[in-house]
């Protein structure tokens, strides 16, 4: 096997951001981008030789021929097996599930998640682990360091590996094999949860609609949803993955699941309503006109897992993205389990669900998970909370209403500004980071500040610092706004801005979410100065 060695020069230190790198398609495959991070990905890992890795993608356009450069250059590497999904296609999820189940050193995955894809739209890679889990601020800083000394990359002179067809060859000391993207992972949703009562429930009329957004789980979905627990055919809609997605923003989001918020929300609504995000990390539910928010659902779904099998003996301990709402606190509080509060990203999980600390976790952007895999995982909770309502008999709004009811309500609403100039965003935060220490005390619209900080945490399993993830305002009374820049991101930057407000009277539970935090949006406003810095006058995208 011939290497075929290309020198090059470090492309300006390419930073993974909150989950690996992302940048717009005819950027990421303009000739030499892609082998240039590849490389500095197998250089900041310790190299490839002997090792086995898993490959993925959520079938965005670009993931295929990506797919062959990357193995050309695991080849050239000395990696010695690959196991790849069939056409290139494995949900984040499944390549966790896989990475695990197979016990490699790592996985690739092709995906720039809940951002639009296609020619013009945006293209990704992200690195996990051996857990299965994103990459930790080590590795890619690791990678980082990489991309900043790169001077070289290596591509095997090989043949094209066919990504249709099952089973393996071998491509010089290397072999590859391409397996069917769903058997294992739909195995594990097997052998947590209760099968057969999610089978009656479809056999007893129950309805689902599942918008699988043309993206990455359209045939988890199929195969699971409509083949293994009989669902009727057409439960999932928009169940083929599409090298542009068909169109759609796969991004479970009002503004962009905007057929399935119609459906739901019109006189024959189905029971039950999900969708996912491209590469099927995401999940978003949704009963007759009520959209559950995900910090609810993650809340939602702590205090019933014991319901499933797979989480019979109750969570050991929950843990939330700091910015997702204190519902799930309430709960932890309520089992007298511990609850961690971690930086937004998966990755921060890792270390707590391998030391056992805790069992499920999640975030406000429509993520959710638990200990079965290192990363959130979209059908997972539709399954979890299908095995919760064909347990308790009760529709979507009688466990929502109920669990406000015994927990007490935390309204919530991100607000995101999104594609800011840089400049503008960053001075926003540079000010207000400025003012934080001199807030407390001071009003901000009609509401005292208790307290404000920029929330930095300490691993308590490795020790690991990480600064400056967002800032932190607590109004008197228990309200909260949160201020962070979007590290996910492709153009300018995006401002994403977090508000909660708790309410513990029943009587006060109907509220429109937005109407219910007014104060907590105004007083925002009155401190960061929202609109003078954005130049805008309201939020892109309401969540
Ligand atoms: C966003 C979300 C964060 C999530 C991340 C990756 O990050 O806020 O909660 O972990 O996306 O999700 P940011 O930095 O843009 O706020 V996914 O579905 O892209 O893997
Ligand atoms: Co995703």
């Amino acid at each position: 096997m011939d290497i075929e060695t290309v020198p090059t020069e470090p492309i300006a230190g390419q930073k993974p951001g909150t989950s690996g790198l992302r940048k717009k398609t005819a950027a990421f495959l303009k000739p030499g981008f892609l082998e240039n991070y590849v490389q500095a990905i197998i250089d900041g890992i310790g190299g490839v030789a002997g090792e086995s890795f898993v490959i993925g993608g959520d079938g965005r356009y670009g993931n295929k021929q990506a797919m062959q450069t990357l193995i050309r250059m695991l080849a050239a590497g000395g990696a010695k097996h690959l196991i790849i999904g069939q056409n290139g296609l494995l949900s984040t999820p499944a390549a966790s599930c896989v990475i695990r189940k197979r016990g490699t050193k790592g996985g690739f995955i092709f995906s720039a998640s809940h951002n639009p894809g296609g020619e013009r739209g945006d293209f990704g890679l992200k690195y996990n682990i051996s857990n299965g889990g994103p990459a930790p601020e080590s590795v890619t800083s690791a990678i980082y360091e990489a991309t900043q000394t790169i001077s070289a990359y290596g591509l095997a002179e090989i043949e094209p590996v066919d990504l249709s067809t099952l089973g393996t060859v071998e491509r010089g000391e290397m072999t590859v094999e391409v397996i069917d993207p769903v058997a294992d992972y739909a195995e594990l949703m097997g052998e947590l949860f209760d099968f057969e009562a999610i089978g009656k429930l479809f056999a007893s009329g129950f309805r689902l609609s599942y918008d699988a957004m043309n993206a990455a789980t359209g045939p988890y979905a199929k195969a699971i949803l409509e083949g293994m627990l009989g669902a009727p055919e057409g439960t999932v809609v928009n169940g083929e993955p599409l090298p542009d997605f068909g169109g759609l923003h796969p991004d479970p989001n009002p503004v962009h699941a905007h057929d399935l918020f119609e459906t739901m929300a019109s006189p024959n609504a189905p029971d039950m309503g999900a969708a996912s995000d491209g590469d099927g990390d995401r999940n978003l539910v949704l009963g007759k006109s009520l959209p559950v928010s995900p910090s609810d659902s993650i809340a939602i779904l702590a205090a019933n897992a014991h319901l499933a099998p797979g989480y019979a003996k109750g969570p050991v301990g929950l843990a939330r993205s700091m910015p997702t709402s204190r519902a799930l606190d309430r709960v932890a509080e309520h089992l007298g389990i511990a609850l961690y509060e971690t930086p937004t990203g998966w990755k921060f999980f890792g270390n707590l669900l391998d030391a056992g600390k805790i069992t499920l976790c999640g975030e406000e952007s429509a993520g959710a998970g638990s200990d079965h895999v290192r990363e959130k995982d979209g059908l997972w909770a539709v399954l979890l909370w299908l095995n919760i309502l064909a347990r308790r008999g009760e529709s979507i709004r009688e466990i929502v209403k109920g669990h406000w009811a015994r927990f007490g309500r935390n309204y919530y609403t991100r607000h995101d500004y999104e594609a800011v100039e840089t400049e503008r965003a960053e001075a926003l935060m540079a000010e207000l980071k400025g003012r934080l220490e001199s807030l407390p005390g001071t009003t901000a619209g009609s509401l005292t500040i208790e307290a404000s900080d920029d929330f930095a945490y300490r691993d308590p399993v490795d020790g690991s610092l990480a600064e400056h993830q967002g800032l932190r305002i607590l109004f008197e009374g228990g309200g909260r706004a949160v201020f962070r820049l979007s590290g996910t991101g492709t153009e300018g930057a995006t401002l994403r801005v977090y508000l909660e407000r708790f309410e513990a009277d029943p009587a006060k539970h109907g509220m429109d979410a937005q109407e219910a935090l007014k104060p907590i949006i105004e007083a925002a406003e009155a401190v960061a100065k929202i609109r003078e810095h954005t130049g805008r006058s309201e939020p892109d995208v309401i969540t």
